[in-house]
């Protein structure tokens, strides 16, 4: 329809001068008319040029007085000659228009309000607000100066307007055969393929050329998975980690036994992580199930009167402390189960463990922390190491994350001693930056477990959401972690390559 409408007129004109007029003329609408323009000229049988225009249109409220005239006149007109109330003027209007009528006529100096009455004081008024408003409906230019007045009552509203001029083309027939590209399920079932070009042989049965691929076309953008910024850091440092030697812990269990998470690691039962406070104790199932019974024991005995050179707490242990179920609170639950059981192994084999996974905390949640963050921990664990074998491995591992500027803090740990805050030199922000915490595991740890005497555990932790969110320039974790992220973050956020990856 709207092809042919081009087409047919090309075969007698030079061109359409403006596609808005000619679809006007033709009673077919301009998106229908861009439409087939665009597709024609994509095709050679025109070419088409754009024609941009900024032309005023009248928003609702400008429609409205168009049509009902201006608001100051109708309120002009509502008042008698003799004067009316306000109140009964106010009764006769909308009070839309009232409100908007009132300031416009006083200030057109055309009524006045008396004690008791509002009256006019001129004669007669003539609308030329309606009549701009009209003019500009119809197209027909209008003075500046009136549309800067009728664009600061908001009457008026800029309209960008873009359509073509069409002349014929390389490839111009006054009709268009169909490209065999629009070979359809309609078109095989009716037997109009046959009309198709590419099936459309000459009289001498050659067939006409066939359509040239368009190789600077786009492809369709392909709709795939995404992944989160948090996985694309994870991979990294899980690659970090694989260069350097360490194997994953399994870490698939949130629920943990107070006893992995606190007790193993000679945590005390009174210390204040432990409240409910700060950690998630589970409802159902309330207390865990199974522990080894023996390794128990040396754990209780340990917290209540040390041993290996320890003093120990000095209070009374319970068991049904130890069996509550909670979320675990760190991934270093992981690493005592896995020191735990590398210990059973005789004789003792060094090893070195990595851990990336959630961990859950009943703390107050603010821009930068929730309940729940993904920890990175690294350890290895091998006879005679020292805290220098740990400020050397960290400065390794730092190094591959791109920080290689390192500074060390003493700190506290219940179940490190001695711990270690870590610092990097931030060269963006010009300042130092805590990324995580260290230690070496006390021996009142290791020994219950029966690691030998000489063997050592150094160790450290820092969480997966920090660096990503350094990394990727989010300032407010719930953009990144949550029920609130944007979706179109998770699909274009960049790749990340860390460090010496
Ligand atoms: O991740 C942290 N900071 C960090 C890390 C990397 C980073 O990279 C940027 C690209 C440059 C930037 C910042 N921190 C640890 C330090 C702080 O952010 C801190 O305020 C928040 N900490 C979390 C705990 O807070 C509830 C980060 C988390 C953390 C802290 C300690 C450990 C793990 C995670 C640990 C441990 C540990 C210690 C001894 C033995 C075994 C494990």
């Amino acid at each position: 329809m709207a092809e042919d409408a081009v087409l047919g007129f090309l075969e007698k004109n030079e061109e359409i001068l403006d596609s808005g007029k000619f679809s006007e003329e033709k009673g077919i609408s301009h998106d229908e008319m861009v439409n087939a323009i665009k597709s024609l000229n994509g095709f050679g049988f025109v070419i088409a040029q754009d024609i941009k225009r900024e032309r005023w249109v009248l928003t609702e409220e400008g429609k409205i007085y168009a049509t009902a005239g201006s608001p100051e006149v109708q309120l002009f007109l509502a008042i008698t000659p003799e004067g009316i109330t306000q109140e009964e003027l106010q009764k006769k209007l909308d009070p839309a228009i009232f409100k908007v009528g009132w300031p416009q006529a006083m200030k057109n100096k055309w009524v006045e309000k008396g004690k008791s009455n509002v009256s006019r004081k001129v004669q007669n008024v003539d609308d030329t607000v309606k009549d701009l408003l009209m003019q500009i409906q119809n197209g027909e230019a209008v003075d500046p100066k009136d549309i800067d007045g009728l664009k600061r009552r908001k009457l008026i509203a800029q309209q960008s307007w873009k359509g073509y001029s069409v002349r014929k083309g390389p490839k111009y027939a006054p009709k268009r055969i169909k490209e065999a590209t629009d070979l359809t399920r309609e078109n095989l079932h009716s037997g109009d393929w046959k009309n198709l070009k590419e099936y459309n042989f000459s009289a001498k049965g050659q067939p006409v050329e066939g359509k040239e691929y368009n190789f600077s076309a786009k492809g369709q953008p392909v709709e795939g998975g995404h992944l989160h910024p948090l996985l694309k850091v994870r991979r990294q440092v899980q690659m970090i980690f694989l260069q350097m030697g360490f194997e994953e812990m399994p870490t698939n269990n949130y629920v943990e036994s107070s006893f992995w998470n606190f007790d193993a690691l000679f945590q005390p039962q009174q210390h204040p992580a432990r409240d409910s406070h700060d950690t998630f104790f589970l409802k159902e199932p309330s207390t865990t199930r199974e522990l080894p019974e023996d390794y128990v024991e040396l754990v209780k005995k340990v917290h209540e009167s040390g041993g290996y050179g320890s003093r120990g707490y000095g209070y009374d242990w319970k068991r049904d402390e130890a069996n509550k179920n909670l979320l675990r609170t760190h991934t270093t639950a992981v690493s005592s189960r896995m020191l735990y059981k590398l210990a059973q192994n005789k004789p003792f084999a060094p090893k070195k463990y990595y851990s990336i996974d959630r961990v859950f905390r009943n703390e107050a949640v603010d821009r930068t922390h929730l309940a729940e963050f993904h920890q990175i921990e690294g350890l290895v664990c091998d006879r005679g190491l020292s805290l220098g074998d740990l400020i050397g491995v960290l400065h390794d591992f730092f190094a591959r994350l791109g920080m290689s500027k390192l500074r060390f803090k003493p700190a506290y740990n219940p179940y490190t001693e001695p711990s270690m805050e870590i610092f990097s030199y931030h060269e963006g922000f010009k300042k130092w930056v805590e990324v995580g915490n260290s230690g070496m595991f006390r021996p009142e740890m290791l020994l219950p477990m029966g690691l030998p005497e000489d063997v050592r555990v150094i160790a450290w932790g820092l969480s997966l959401e920090r660096p990503t969110m350094i990394l990727y320039g989010i300032d407010n974790i719930r953009e990144l972690f949550g029920h609130k992220v944007d979706l179109g973050l998770i699909k274009k956020n960049p790749i990340c390559r860390l460090g010496l990856n």
